[in-house]
């Protein structure tokens, strides 16, 4: 607990005030991923440091509320139908079996459920459903975040009225390389909706996914997408592509583990007061890797034994891999700091 008195806690999220330009041009991005290993981590750590507690590790529990049937062809997804990947379609969660999970992520120590759809966007009928699971989970005192797909006028707002603290819609790679992985939608419908997102006071959690074939310079031009929304978001999933049998990306070669450090500490470091979510693919990852990432910035994970519907690290053992390097969850950091002191 030592790590969270030591230090001071960045403002409240009310009081973020985000970078209002354009500020990071592709070339400076693709220099920072270009720094020897060490310059970066260090820079990378400073910055860390310099807007959040050293130890804090944000958990966030997903839920697959609308499991597989997707009819896009999104190249990474199991759960898109036109891919015989094993993972069947299945009809909405009730809600109460949404409220339960929610309780159990709750006491487990997380404090932000995150609930997923596998949607293209939410249909009219869906919508009543999902403002009625936001609902009972804000009123667990939990953060709430949904990923449901594009948004169209109107839908954002109603989100935010049930109590919608984040909504999550990555734009998945650089523009450049967007083609090679989804034909189905635009990086244009991703912008848009995210436009709406934030029209709608709502935060924005948008990431991406590396691993995918991608070059360096195009891992650098998804950060720069992100960094350069304006405002950037305050939540950053950094994905690592969980590859899945019988999807197009299945049996490419594996991305260069630093490379991934890489990613993350460059988002760390042109997002500096961002949530940066080491995501997806931390099962395939090893622990020594992991705590590359918590150094580079990572200060926040997928917490729970299941992403949507692929394999996470057991609960019990990413508790024990916290404890070896001294990390706090930020259950435990609000716990001990002074509540008006702490957002994000
Ligand atoms: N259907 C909605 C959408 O695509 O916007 C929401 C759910 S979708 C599964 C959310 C995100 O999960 C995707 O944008 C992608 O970044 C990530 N994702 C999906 N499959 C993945 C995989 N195999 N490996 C890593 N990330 C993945
Ligand atoms: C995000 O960026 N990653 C999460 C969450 N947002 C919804 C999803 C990861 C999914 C990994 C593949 C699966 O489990 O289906
Ligand atoms: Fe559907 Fe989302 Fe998967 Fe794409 S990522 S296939 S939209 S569930």
């Amino acid at each position: 607990m030592s790590q969270t008195t030591a230090v001071s806690f960045h403002p409240p999220a009310a009081a973020i005030k985000l970078p209002e330009a354009a500020t990071w041009p592709l070339a400076d991005v693709l220099a920072l991923f270009e720094l020897p290993f060490n310059d970066l981590m260090f820079k990378a750590q400073t910055v860390h440091r310099a807007h959040f507690p050293a130890g804090d590790v944000e958990l966030a529990t997903l839920l697959s509320i609308k499991t597989g049937g997707c009819e896009e062809d999104c190249g990474y997804c199991p759960q898109a139908a036109r891919y015989d990947t094993g993972v069947e379609a299945k009809k909405i969660l009730d809600i109460d079996t949404v409220i339960d999970a929610a309780k159990q992520a709750k006491a487990n120590g997380a404090t932000r459920f995150c609930m997923g759809a596998a949607w293209r966007s939410p249909k009219e009928r869906d919508m009543d459903k999902v403002e009625e699971m936001v609902r009972e989970v804000k009123a667990l005192g939990m953060e709430t975040c949904a990923t449901l797909g594009m948004l169209e006028e109107g839908q954002a707002d109603r989100l935010k009225n049930a109590g919608l603290d984040f909504y999550n819609h990555n734009l998945d790679t650089a523009p450049e390389f967007y083609n090679n992985v989804i034909s189905t939608r635009e990086y244009q419908d991703r912008l848009d909706t995210l436009g709406r997102v934030r029209s709608a006071g709502l935060k924005v959690c948008c990431g991406g996914i590396v691993g995918m074939g991608e070059s360096r310079l195009q891992r650098a031009g998804l950060i720069a997408q992100l960094a350069n929304l304006n405002p950037y978001p305050e939540s950053v999933p950094v994905n690592h592509l969980v590859q899945v049998e019988g999807t197009p990306l299945h049996g490419l070669d594996p991305l260069d583990p630093f490379e991934f450090v890489r990613t993350i500490a460059v988002a760390r470091i042109t997002m500096p007061q961002a949530r940066v979510r080491l995501s997806a693919g931390r099962r395939q990852m090893g622990e020594a890797v992991q705590a590359m990432c918590f150094l580079a910035g990572a200060n926040s994970i997928f917490y729970g034994d299941k992403l949507l519907t692929t394999d996470n690290p057991e609960a019990e053992d990413d508790r024990a891999l916290l404890n070896k390097l001294g990390l706090v969850t930020r259950a435990a950091t609000l716990d001990s700091a002074p509540k008006a002191a702490c957002g994000g």
